[in-house]
């Protein structure tokens, strides 16, 4: 057979062939046909080569190279697309069930804190910020906190050694705020009467830990400044918010205390089954204070509370012990 028309034969029908397979099995079988060492198609053209004269065989020993790469090249291109999973639609089985998504939910307190920030803004209070590293004079002096007050000992607070102590610099003490009163301070250094504000977040005292005590805990910090601000308001601004952060069911007591920074000062305590527990510290506004921060006590006046925020949570939730609240435990966390 004429040379030429043999590699052409070989060639068109080994891409046919190779075209055709539809699985593993048939592209194998064409692979042995075309391509197989021992014999098959490709020895019968390798015998062709060896019939023509001495002087064509190097060109056509050439052709016969570049006609069997074309058929292996064909031939793996094939072998590849076949072993590819093929996409099915039958392979999505949707009567199975689903992988959970797993979503994250709001801390008890970060809860508790939302709420009193939408409860409270209902009597027209609204949210301001304070630094939780504080100097002295916004945690105990503007706060009409002598020196030698025991609320200053360096045993119940956790005070900084700040960088300038540490080199021997002028000392400038600072110190984890121990109260969000310092807040007041902070609003009423910017800010000119009427104000009306609350401030939530973190304190710090070294208490000794039990069920209802943390060394870290939160407070809601209120103040409101103007003419004519009385203790009845105080009264009952304290009432309606525990009121509807806690139901009906529950009795606010008023107990004369003394703070510093007011005048007459309040301790608040809510009922709680047969017990009562303290939830806060309030009063009027000592003039001192206003003075301190450049108000006229004879003009204006105001009230001030700071609220314990676990208490009120704790005893919304029937949570007993205060440390749940850091522990981290999932199973306690993911009740709420
Ligand atoms: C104060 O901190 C005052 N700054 C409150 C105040 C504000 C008085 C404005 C007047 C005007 P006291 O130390 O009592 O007060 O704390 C207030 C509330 O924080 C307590 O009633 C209690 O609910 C909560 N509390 C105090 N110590 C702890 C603690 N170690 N762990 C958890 N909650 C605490």
């Amino acid at each position: 057979m004429d040379h030429a028309i043999a590699f052409q034969d070989y060639e068109a029908s080994a891409l046919a062939a190779i075209a055709a397979a539809k699985s593993a099995a048939e592209i194998e079988e064409v692979r042995i046909e075309f391509l197989g060492k021992k014999k098959g198609r490709l020895k019968d053209l390798q015998a062709v080569v060896g019939q023509v004269s001495a002087d064509l065989r190097p060109a056509v020993g050439k052709l016969f190279n570049e006609v069997r790469d074309k058929v292996t090249a064909a031939l793996e291109a094939q072998q590849a697309l076949l072993r590819k999973p093929k996409k099915s639609l039958t392979a999505i089985d949707i009567s199975l069930p689903g992988q959970p998504v797993l979503l994250g939910k709001r801390h008890p307190l970060a809860q508790t804190m939302e709420d009193f920030k939408d409860i409270i803004g209902r009597f027209g209070f609204i949210v301001a910020d304070g630094p939780e590293i504080e100097d002295e004079y916004h945690n105990f002096k503007a706060l009409n906190i002598p020196e030698d007050h025991p609320a200053r000992d360096p045993l119940e607070n956790f005070y900084l050694a700040t960088a300038s102590y540490a080199a021997g610099g002028p000392v400038t003490p600072r110190l984890l705020r121990s109260q969000t009163s310092t807040v007041q301070i902070r609003v009423m250094e910017k800010q000119q009467p009427p104000i009306r504000i609350v401030s939530l977040g973190r304190v710090y005292r070294p208490d000794t830990i039990d069920a209802t005590h943390s060394c870290m805990f939160h407070q809601m910090e209120g103040l409101m400044v103007g003419e004519h601000v009385t203790m009845a308001q105080l009264k009952t601004v304290l009432r309606l918010f525990a009121t509807t952060y806690l139901g009906q069911d529950v009795t606010i007591r008023f107990r004369p205390s003394f703070f510093p920074f007011t005048e007459p000062s309040v301790e608040v305590d809510m009922s709680w089954g047969k017990d009562w527990l303290e939830i806060g510290g309030a009063g009027m506004i000592d003039p001192n204070v206003l003075r301190a921060v450049g108000y006229d006590p004879e003009k204006v006046s105001g009230f001030a509370f700071g609220l314990g925020i676990e208490r009120f949570c704790m005893r919304r939730h029937q949570i007993r012990d205060i440390r749940r609240f850091y522990e981290n435990d999932l199973r306690f966390l993911s009740q709420f």
